[in-house]
């Protein structure tokens, strides 16, 4: 059977503050329909899509915070998207901010797939920013204020045909989260991203923002050979300018498809799971040519 399907991804532009999540389910459902009319069986949504990306602000009070959080999915404001993808008879992406019945705080994202069951669900491990006592300077992440670190690990399940994965923004950076995925086998990565063009911490990298995000999702395709489908919340959301360049990336590493602009923009590409095996059996073969025993430091 044809592991052939095509997905789309559907990066959004500014959010603003005062949005309400009915407004970013409107305009979500319309890049549905669109990902739809383009034949696409999943449609990526960025990371925290239902709001703006408000770990920008640094918050003390508690009610202010929660007001940013979903304490269930679906919800009331939420439902709209499943019903859509029910009858659509397409399955999503999405992230959002997640806080659990016994107040825990999470950046997650679950897959649901085209029936409306949720098949996957991820939280976010590597929160860049700052903890609670650092010093804050304007649109300076804030993610460990707001969030803890996941708990489910990198978990890989089946869906679409296939091997799925998740990860979350900076988790795109860091290699160990695309080598996990690749030893659980996953062949396909879905993941949001918020990434601001000016990062105060390291300013002299403002121009390389593209580059970092390309080269990023680029390896952790090739080297683990899976595809990748990474999606922007992009334009300038309060203030500030976030990256676009949402892309569909290919197991050799190749972009198949990549957004042009820093608004709601589908782009689609035509995946084939089979695809992972030219990589995963010539060139990364984990069971021929991989030397765990001289990898310890990757573990300690
Ligand atoms: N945002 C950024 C990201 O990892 C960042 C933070 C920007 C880190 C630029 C390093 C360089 O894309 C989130 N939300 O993780």
């Amino acid at each position: 059977m044809s592991r052939k399907f095509i997905v789309a991804g559907a990066q959004l532009g500014p959010i603003a503050r005062e949005e309400s999540r009915s407004s970013a389910v409107a305009r979500m459902i319309d890049l549905m329909q669109q990902a739809k009319d383009r034949g696409a069986r999943l449609v990526v949504f960025p990371e925290l899509a239902l709001t703006t990306f408000f770990p920008r602000w640094f918050m003390e009070d508690r009610s202010e915070i929660n007001h940013w959080f979903e304490t269930e999915m679906p919800s009331k404001e939420t439902l709209p998207l499943f019903e859509a993808a029910k009858r659509l008879g397409i399955g999503f992406h999405l992230g959002y901010a997640e806080l659990t019945a016994d107040g825990h705080y999470y950046n997650t994202a679950i897959v649901v797939d085209p029936s409306g069951a949720i098949i996957g669900k991820y939280r976010k491990i590597h929160l860049p920013g700052h903890r609670e006592n650092e010093t804050w300077r304007p649109f300076q992440h804030l993610e460990k204020r707001y969030f803890e670190k996941g708990d489910y690990g990198f978990p890989v399940f089946d869906g679409f045909g296939g091997k799925m994965g998740m990860c979350i923004c900076n988790d795109r950076r860091w290699p160990e989260t695309w080598r996990v995925l690749g030893l659980n086998d996953a062949e396909l990565v879905v993941l949001g991203y918020n990434t601001p063009f000016h990062y105060p911490p390291a300013p002299e990298h403002d121009h390389l923002q593209y580059f970092h995000n390309e080269l990023s999702v680029q390896a952790g395709c090739y080297q683990n050979g899976l595809w990748a489908v990474a999606v922007a919340k992009a334009g300038k959301e309060e203030g500030c300018d976030l990256i676009g360049g949402s892309m569909i990336v290919a197991p050799t590493g190749e972009i198949l498809a990549k957004a042009s602009t820093v608004e709601d923009e589908v782009i689609t590409a035509m995946v084939d799971l089979d695809r992972c095996g030219e990589i995963r059996r010539n060139i990364f073969n984990f069971s021929v040519h991989r030397q765990p025993e001289d990898y310890a430091v990757i573990t300690a």
